[in-house]
């Protein structure tokens, strides 16, 4: 125990999950290591590679610079079922049910992809909610970022600000330089952060590419980045734990017969 006194209020020992929940919640991130090992991230990396060359086929590479979406990998779960692996593992659904409640949905699934000597478009800080700056008493959305590379100084690891989910605006440049921390990392750790913390990815110096699949949870009153039911059509449907996190019960009705029919199923169970 630590030696303390003329303290009443205390939060007594936690358990692994309210840790990193305690964590989250005051300075905005916590870094679990080896949650996935090596044979997964390698997996999950080839994986990654495949879908991005199919994604490439959509545009023509300038377009993509154009639109800063070179390197980067949208919604890999609804190409390969691997990606489910992250959604679905139980560390990521405890982290997130504990600080999101039993309701959340998925917002997004990226793959980032910081090749050397390149400048990726993640290497600016943002929110993962862009454009909203408030702050919320409680999280309105979490990050589970896992590595499939080294995150090194070199490679660059991501970047992130502490205690700024609780900041309502942008802080001044001396201030970000002083506070910013950067996040040295193996492959498999997984980087749990609330969606609303300044971040970035660290420009690539070094000579591999460094990988990360950031996939994050919101509440159910947020809208997905893609409609993610749209984008399945159907599929995952039948699984009652997926239904509910791919935000298959949670559509938007489409009019007054819709709603209250859904009122009804609700009342019924
Ligand atoms: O790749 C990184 O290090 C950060 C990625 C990021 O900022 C994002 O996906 O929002």
């Amino acid at each position: 125990m630590i030696e303390n006194y003329g303290i009443t209020k205390k939060i007594e020992s936690l358990g692994e999950i309210q840790r990193i929940k305690e964590s989250v919640s005051l300075k905005g991130y916590y870094v679990v290591s080896n949650a996935f090992d090596l044979e997964k991230t390698k997996q999950l990396s080839e994986a990654l590679n495949n879908i991005l060359v199919m994604q490439e086929k959509m545009f023509s590479k300038s377009d993509l610079i154009a639109m800063r979406e070179e390197d980067i990998v949208r919604m890999p779960f609804s190409y390969d079922p691997l990606f489910f692996d992250i959604i679905k593992y139980p560390l990521v659904r405890q982290v997130v049910e504990s600080l999101l409640g039993d309701y959340y949905i998925l917002h997004l699934q990226n793959g980032i992809i910081n090749r050397p000597s390149k400048i990726h478009h993640q290497v600016s800080w943002h929110r993962d909610l862009p454009y909203q700056d408030f702050v919320s008493s409680e999280p309105l959305g979490i990050n589970a970022f896992l590595c499939l590379d080294e995150f090194t100084v070199s490679s660059g690891a991501t970047f992130l600000l502490p205690f700024s989910h609780k900041i309502a605006y942008f802080p001044s440049e001396a201030y970000i330089d002083e506070n910013r921390i950067q996040l040295i990392a193996s492959p498999g750790s997984i980087l749990f952060f609330d969606s609303m913390l300044y971040h970035k990815a660290g420009i690539n110096t070094g000579d591999f590419i460094r990988r990360g699949i950031n996939t994050m949870f919101v509440r159910p009153i947020l809208k997905q980045q893609i409609d993610i039911p749209e984008l399945l059509q159907g599929r995952y449907f039948e699984d009652p734990v997926l239904r509910k996190i791919l935000g298959y019960d949670s559509a938007v009705a489409k009019n007054v017969e819709e709603f209250r029919r859904k009122r009804i199923e609700k009342g019924r169970k």
